[in-house]
């Protein structure tokens, strides 16, 4: 591999200057005035392909179930925030990002419990884990939440979460751009005056208007960049991937895949993340494909494994892992009699939209990864 390269930096015109003496003191002057010469870091910073920070990650929830819960005995919501384990990439430690420019991470409540209205430049959404209760209120559209429950808080809208008095301990899955929004240094952040919003619109409207299959309420104006329709719920989503599966052969890398959509548009649901459900088949096995974008799954139903950049994961429900841009990645369903269903966020948004998505097919061994570990 060094070997090849080195042919095709001298070939191909890439950057080869070996260090002198005085190349070295020249590098030197040059730095006194916050400048350097491009050669030193142009194979750096123009790769020949994608080169990511980021691994592979699995967070198996058997072993951040507990912890997650015992938060609760040890911060209240109003001293955190958000009292949330955030999801740490080995590679983006220092912009706290589960993958790339995605933040992702586990929030509690307990009935009874609210956190505080805020909004920010940050798009965020939420997939439900566990627990009954949860609420969410978005620009005073309070939707009511269980478990495969998809929501979304579009970025500059007033949000809260809480869990009803009658409810039971809950658990969600936050996903956010915070490191994207950082990275483009275009953040900001406020605390709702009243710390609390009012619920101006009837429960559940969002879905009530929105949600009905191919319908769009008769001469609505919605005009905002995200979708209207706030929540997601598991049963339609379920009940459309069964009913697709049984007439489409699916994608050959993704099995049975729909995107959620912003249903006045049919794009994607927010201005930079957007969404799928896919479904593995009993048996189902994908062939492997790399695409730029980070994408982080959540095992929905059943349990199977990803080979991702050689490594094999093996997952079981509520699992997570991460997918870094460019790694070559496969999905298995390690059940011959139930399917298995991963919900996924991304930045596919961004990607297209800035013309950087880009995507190939693993061609050798079948279109399978031999597995390294
Ligand atoms: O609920 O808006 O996990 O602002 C991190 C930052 C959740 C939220 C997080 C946030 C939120």
């Amino acid at each position: 591999m060094a070997r090849y390269d080195a042919y095709r930096e001298e070939v191909l015109g890439r950057a080869n200057v070996s260090d002198t003496p005085e190349l070295v003191s020249y590098y030197e002057e040059l730095a006194k005035f916050e400048t350097g010469a491009l050669w030193t870091v142009a194979n750096k910073i123009e790769p020949w392909q994608p080169q990511s920070d980021s691994v592979p990650v699995l967070w198996r929830y058997k072993d951040l179930r507990e912890h997650v819960l015992r938060s609760v005995d040890l911060v209240k919501p109003e001293q955190a925030g958000r009292r949330v384990i955030y999801l740490n990439n080995p590679g983006r430690r220092e912009v706290s990002a589960a993958v790339g420019w995605l933040y992702s991470g586990l929030q509690v409540m307990h009935p009874g419990e609210v956190a505080t209205a805020h909004r920010h430049s940050s798009s965020a959404l939420r997939f439900i884990m566990e627990g009954r209760g949860a609420y969410t209120i978005v620009d005073g559209h309070k939707m009511t939440l269980g478990a495969n429950d998809f929501v979304l808080t579009p970025n500059g809208t007033w949000h809260e979460h809480g869990v009803s008095e009658d409810g039971t301990p809950c658990i969600w899955q936050d996903g956010l751009d915070i490191p994207l929004v950082n990275a483009l240094e275009a953040g900001f952040y406020a605390v709702h005056p009243d710390l609390h919003q009012a619920v101006t619109f009837p429960v559940n409207d969002s879905t009530a208007s929105w949600g009905g299959a191919g319908l769009r309420p008769y001469g609505d104006s919605w005009s905002k960049p995200y979708s209207p329709l706030f929540k997601y719920e598991w049963e339609p989503t379920y009940e459309a991937l069964r009913r697709y599966a049984a007439t489409t052969a699916g994608s050959p890398y993704d099995g049975v895949i729909m995107n959620y959509v912003n249903p006045a548009t049919g794009g994607p649901v927010m201005s930079t993340i957007g969404a799928s459900m896919q479904m593995l088949r009993p048996g189902e096995k994908t062939k492997a494909h790399r695409h730029t974008g980070s994408f982080i799954y959540q095992v929905a139903k059943g349990k199977g494994y990803s080979v991702i950049n050689g490594r094999r994961f093996d997952w079981e429900e509520r699992d997570i892992f991460c997918v870094p841009s460019w790694a070559f990645h496969e999905h298995a369903n390690a059940s011959e009699s139930e399917d298995a269903c991963l919900f996924c966020f991304n930045d596919l948004p961004v990607m297209h939209a800035l013309r950087l998505y880009w995507e190939e097919a693993l061609v050798d061994n079948d279109g399978h990864q031999p597995i390294v570990a």
